[in-house]
């Protein structure tokens, strides 16, 4: 008899002990989750720009490889495709195909979102110094650097490939500085500090 007075007043002192602890833990684990959340830096963005002429460009490219986004059918600045050439060729590259900002500061942890707002595709690709795509007429007569070399037919180049709307997210960069080009347009630069 004592002894289920006893067992019956723990359960009474218990249940509803339980019953506080389970929510109250529950809180605390997602309050943890948001904390950590919080403390995540958030992503510095870098976008991809060009003004690719769909006309021209999908006569020599296909279908739908250009899909302007800058209204290039209702203003007339559009680059035609032979003047992308010609202008590279030149050495005074068209500077619509652009990434920016060109010079970014980060701390270390910081991922990069580097996003395609661009017409065509574009690659962000680690170079240990600046040079030549994997398009030799775009090359403004530098040469090919060892990164871009081999262009989409090697994995590690088609990885950095960016497709026209599409995003590439870069984390876990050293301290230092890092060079960022595109191997298609190799004019495309970015130079990244990680403090
Ligand atoms: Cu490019």
């Amino acid at each position: 008899m004592k002894f289920l007075t006893i067992r019956l007043l723990a359960s009474f002192l218990i249940a509803p002990l339980t019953l506080w602890f389970v929510p109250a833990s529950a809180a605390l684990a997602q309050e943890a989750a948001l904390a950590q959340e919080e403390d995540r830096p958030t992503p510095l963005q870098i976008v991809a720009l060009d003004e690719c002429d769909p006309t021209t460009f999908n006569a020599m490219l296909g279908p739908d490889f250009c899909k302007n986004v800058a209204l290039a059918f209702a203003f007339p600045f559009a680059t035609k495709f032979a003047d992308l050439f010609a202008k590279a060729a030149a050495r005074a590259p068209d500077p619509g195909w652009d990434f920016e900002p060109d010079s970014v500061t980060i701390n270390k942890g910081t991922p990069l979102v580097v996003v395609n707002q661009g017409g065509e595709p574009h690659t962000f690709t680690e170079v240990a110094q600046f040079g030549g795509g994997f398009i030799a007429g775009l090359n403004g007569g530098e040469s090919t650097v060892p990164e871009c070399a081999g262009g989409f037919k090697r994995v590690a180049v088609a990885q950095t490939r960016i497709l026209q709307g599409s995003q590439l997210q870069v984390t876990g960069l050293s301290k230092g500085e890092h060079h960022f080009e595109c191997c298609i347009h190799p004019w495309m630069r970015v130079t990244v500090d990680v403090k």
